[in-house]
């Protein structure tokens, strides 16, 4: 996982000896830039740049984090080494990545019952399992969880998710193939409310931003469900298409938050920088892998212990 980025954040920073990070000043006659002692800070700039755009962050991540870098280097009156560098740009990330989650929600800490959360997102993206995930992680923390089998569109759907709520041991609402999804959702919180159950997860069909029946659908389940929450499920392996998705998606409807899954496949590892910057809605868990406990709340320490050696 983001093993590109922690390997060039890694040679960027270090192994330079006695090498001299120099303002941005003239090379000192003698003193290349290759060869001598002394690298100027505005190449290690350029460097740190580089490594971001390769990475999958995007231009405009990318632009304001090294606008932010060099103000903050600015500033500082001692000489800037190569550890102050690291430090400053780690605290600019993290700031980039913490302004948009600032309205994240903790589901453990939540009162109302039950606490309805709506997933959409296009095909594939992980909607259904890391449904199946969240129940276990919910149930892992003494909440009771049912689920609703809104994806009555593709065939198989049903024994899906029918299978995961086994697995997990959580109840699950289901109609027959191809009947309507609100209606599932609405039987689906009708017994959770009877039950005095904490959450009712929704799945739903993947759809396309573009496929208008499909998001009336979609609208409709929500109209109907009233969901507490509705959390657009992010495939990290599309790389900087997601943040396209997204916005078309918020044309269409509006969500809450974002659950980024796959990151396990994510080599290259600037994906949450670019999502959180382009997107500005709190990331709320991410996906880490195939297995049930492979879901975790997103934590941006958490991130920057991947993309950084130290
Ligand atoms: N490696 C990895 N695979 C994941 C992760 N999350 C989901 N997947 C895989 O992604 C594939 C698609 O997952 P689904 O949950 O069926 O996706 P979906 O969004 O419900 O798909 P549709 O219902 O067809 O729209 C499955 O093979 C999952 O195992 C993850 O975090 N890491
Ligand atoms: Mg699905």
């Amino acid at each position: 996982m983001f093993d590109k980025l922690k390997k060039k954040f890694s040679e960027v920073f270090s192994g330079h000896g006695d090498k001299e990070l120099q303002e941005d000043k003239p090379v000192t006659e003698g003193k290349t830039v290759e060869q001598g002692k002394i690298i100027r800070r505005i190449d290690l700039e350029d460097t740190i740049q580089e490594t971001l755009l390769e990475s999958d962050v995007s231009f405009d991540a990318t632009e304001d984090i090294i606008g932010q870098l060099k103000t903050r280097l600015g500033k500082i009156k001692r000489k800037v080494d190569y550890s102050t560098v690291q430090n400053e740009l780690k605290n600019v990330i993290r700031d980039v990545i913490t302004k948009n989650n600032l309205n994240s929600i903790n589901l453990l800490d939540v009162d109302k019952k039950p606490y309805v959360i709506l997933f959409l997102g296009i095909n594939g993206t992980g909607k259904t399992t890391t449904i199946g995930k969240l129940a276990f992680y919910l149930k892992n923390n003494g909440k009771s969880v049912v689920l609703s089998a809104s994806d009555t569109f593709r065939a198989g759907a049903i024994d899906q998710i029918n299978i995961l709520a086994d697995r997990v041991g959580v109840e699950l609402i289901k109609h027959d193939f191809r009947s309507d999804p609100a209606s599932v959702a609405f039987d689906a919180i009708d017994h959770a409310r009877a039950r005095k159950m904490d959450f009712v997860l929704i799945d739903s069909a993947g759809r396309m931003q573009t496929n208008k029946n499909l998001l009336d659908e979609m609208k409709k389940i929500k109209r109907v469900a009233k969901p507490d929450m509705t959390l657009l499920v992010l495939d990290a392996m599309i790389g900087q298409d997601v943040i396209e998705q997204a916005t078309t998606f918020s044309k269409e409807i509006n969500y809450d938050g974002i659950i980024v899954t796959k990151l396990d496949t994510d080599a290259k590892g600037g994906s949450i920088i670019s999502i959180s910057a382009g997107i500005k809605k709190p990331i709320l868990f991410v996906g880490i892998g195939q297995e049930m406990e492979d879901l975790i709340p997103f934590d941006v320490d958490w991130y920057l212990n991947k993309i950084f050696s130290s």
